[in-house]
């Protein structure tokens, strides 16, 4: 029995519906926004029932499951769809392959306009296949653990797809990250393989990559084997017998395997976040959960149909990546532009040349992108755009003026988004796995920079962050919090349930905590406001301050480090370090270049500091504690509200760091 109805019956889950009628839509005169409401009930109310159902439409399981929902948030002990067996790769690849196995499922767009490729279903599974056999070669059994350290080239998701095709578990490592961030993941993770390539290219530069692998490796002895993807004619230092050129091994296999089986709740992949206490924190996601968590959204939120071609700006690095590159689109069957390049380059018109190019229906990407490309100007969002359908944004909140620009300049020409509901800002994060709260497009009402509705199953809850107590009624701000659980929801942090639990499922017991503030207003919109911990977000990128602070502090001459995020117009939030050096030694220059150096290094380029102050004291209290408050208000200007400073066990500290502010860094 299907729980999808329109009000009259159950609604066929692949009943052919035209493009621009969004799947919510009935035939009988009940709105979209009706039945989205209804069905949102349902999902709560029974969600053995609808999840039950959307998980046999959406997915082709080996076996059925016998149980939909076990475990609850207070125990952190949540499984979904047990006794159910299904391969993830079989789900992306195998069933469109027999069925449409001509139709394009990969569209590379490389980093120079002028190259690229395109893999249809029928080759997608071939290169899976021939990966898959290499991995076994290398040692790789169901349940291991792989490192994938790539570029947006297709052999990245060919990686990702052989990996869960063989049952093993990916852990892709953002390749911006330092070798000291990508050694830690794989120690951390013990994966015993590392994919990779010679060189990656982004905006016309090239990185030298496999030289940050080698270096990392020096330092994890699990790692037996390299597999090298060659993306330039670079040379590069080679170990024998650990090292291996894609190119050349792949072509020895043959062109299929049978696809493992797996259960549901088997881990698919680990995808490593920043924690608040700084050491990054390797959240796994189970098999049946993420990927109902996945196509539902798809289907739903961005109203997917078949035919589609989709475009999701984001690295495979990141959540956005692989739940919006990989999995949603290829779960359902359609189109995914994989694209190496940046949006700037070779000109800030690339990413409607490629929407042009590629006939695309969807635009998924990050705000600080729009912020950039609307700073460039208008004149240089070109071309027809005349499929476009469904814009998206993802990972930070959305002025409401880069929304109405995003819709009002980017949505027009001769693209089909007839209204503003087309255009959804999306919230969601690593250990959700999948939209939260997002407005279902076309079908579901939108106000420019809400997150809006929660998504099927999901029942938000906006808490006082002092007493847990939850706040009912509208125009109401606290903590976001959610009161069920839903089947993609991070099962565990690797290694390390208990962190798991103290993050998530202890500090509001019976809730899942998100770490973010937000409020609901006269309409029950939902705003999300920013992170409640010492996350920053710069550019959708989560960073915590405690491990710039830590990068920091590894650097001989810096005694302490204070880290706090200042507003930027581009990158959204920035960061800015507030340090004291060791013997009182004046800084120079190069001890400023080099302690941004030390970052770029411990973590990653993307990590470092935009300002460097250096201080003769922080303000702390006489416990001890920074009081990052203060810092925060002397940098927005705000001096003359720094609340009680009285605690602090040297308040004239404050005086000498306001005039280090105005004096510059
Ligand atoms: C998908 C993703 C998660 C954090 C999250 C929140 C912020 C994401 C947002 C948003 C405001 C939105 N965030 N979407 N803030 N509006 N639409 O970004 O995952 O990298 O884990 O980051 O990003 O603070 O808690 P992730």
């Amino acid at each position: 029995m299907s729980t999808l109805t329109n009000g009259s019956g159950p609604v066929p889950a692949d009943a052919f519906v035209h493009p621009s009628k969004p799947h919510l839509e009935g035939d009988d005169g009940i709105s979209a926004f009706e039945n989205y409401k209804r069905l949102h009930e349902q999902s709560i109310k029974n969600p053995q029932e609808f999840w039950g159902s959307l998980a046999r439409d959406l997915l082709t399981w080996s076996r059925d499951f016998d149980i939909v929902r076990r475990g609850s948030l207070e125990r952190g002990d949540l499984s979904w769809f047990l006794g159910g067996e299904l391969n993830a790769c079989y789900n992306c690849v195998d069933r469109h392959a027999f069925a449409t196995p001509d139709k394009v499922a990969l569209i590379y767009e490389a980093d120079e306009p002028e190259h690229g490729r395109v893999l249809t279903y029928d080759d997608l599974l071939r290169e899976v296949c021939q990966l898959s056999y290499v991995l076994k070669d290398m040692g790789v059994k169901k349940g291991d653990t792989v490192a994938i350290y790539m570029p947006m080239v297709p052999e990245a998701i060919i990686a990702l797809l052989a990996c869960v095709r063989i049952g093993a578990v990916h852990s892709v490592i953002f390749a911006g990250f330092s070798s000291d961030s990508l050694r830690d993941r794989i120690n951390d993770a013990k994966c015993k393989v590392v994919l990779t390539s010679n060189e990656s290219k982004r905006g016309g530069k090239t990185h030298a990559i496999k030289h940050i692998v080698d270096k990392a490796l020096v330092e994890c002895p699990v790692v037996t084997g390299v597999l090298v993807f060659k993306r330039t004619e670079s040379e590069v230092q080679w170990i024998a017998g650990r090292d291996h050129w894609w190119q050349d091994v792949v072509k020895k296999w043959p062109a299929y395997i049978a696809p493992e089986r797996m259960n549901a709740e088997d881990p698919l992949f680990l995808l490593y976040t920043s924690g608040s206490t700084g050491k990054p924190k390797g959240v796994l996601h189970s098999t049946g959960g993420y990927l109902v968590g996945a196509a539902a959204t798809g289907k739903y939120v961005f109203d997917i149909h078949d035919g589609d071609s989709f475009f999701c700006g984001g690295d495979i690095g990141w959540i956005t990546g692989h739940t919006y590159v990989v999995y949603a689109p290829l779960l359902l069957g359609v189109s995914t532009v994989i694209f190496e390049g940046s949006p700037m380059y070779p000109n800030p018109s690339r990413y409607w040349d490629i929407i042009d190019k590629h006939d695309v229906t969807h635009f998924y990407v990050a705000p600080t992108a729009l912020r950039l490309l609307k700073k460039s100007g208008d004149q240089h969002v070109t071309g027809e755009r005349a499929h476009l359908r469904v814009l998206g944004s993802v990972g930070e909140p959305i002025a409401p003026e880069v929304w109405k620009w995003y819709f009002e300049v980017v949505g027009k020409g001769q693209a089909q988004i007839v209204d503003a509901h087309r255009a959804a800002q999306t919230y969601w994060q690593t250990e959700t796995g999948s939209h939260v709260i997002a407005p279902l497009a076309g079908a579901t009402p939108t106000k420019p920079g809400a997150a809006s509705f929660p998504f099927f199953g999901i029942e938000p809850a906006i808490l006082d962050a002092a007493t847990g107590e939850e706040i009912d009624g509208a125009n109401v701000e606290g903590v976001l919090a959610f009161k069920q659980a839903w089947p993609s929801m991070a099962r565990t942090v690797w290694g390390a349930h208990d962190r798991y639990m103290d993050t998530y499922l202890r500090p509001f017991k019976g809730y899942y905590y998100t770490g973010d503030g937000a409020s609901r207003d006269k309409d029950g919109f939902y705003w999300i406001g920013g992170r409640m911990d010492d996350i920053i977000n710069v550019s959708g990128h989560r960073i915590s301050t405690a491990e710039i602070e830590a990068a920091l502090i590894e650097d001989f001459t810096v005694a302490e480090a204070a880290v706090v995020a200042v507003q930027d117009e581009i990158t959204g939030q920035a960061s800015v370090a507030f340090l004291t050096l060791k013997d009182h030694r004046a800084v120079t220059p190069e001890i400023r270049d080099e302690l941004i150096l030390q970052v770029r290094r411990t973590i990653g380029p993307f990590a470092a500091p935009r300002r460097i102050y250096v201080v003769d004291d922080l303000p702390k209290t006489r416990s001890g504690k920074i009081m990052r408050r203060v810092l925060r208000k002397i940098l927005a200007g705000e001096q003359d509200q720094l609340g009680d400073t009285s605690t602090l066990s040297d308040p004239t500290v404050v005086e000498r760091i306001i005039a280090a502010v105005q004096a510059g860094p």
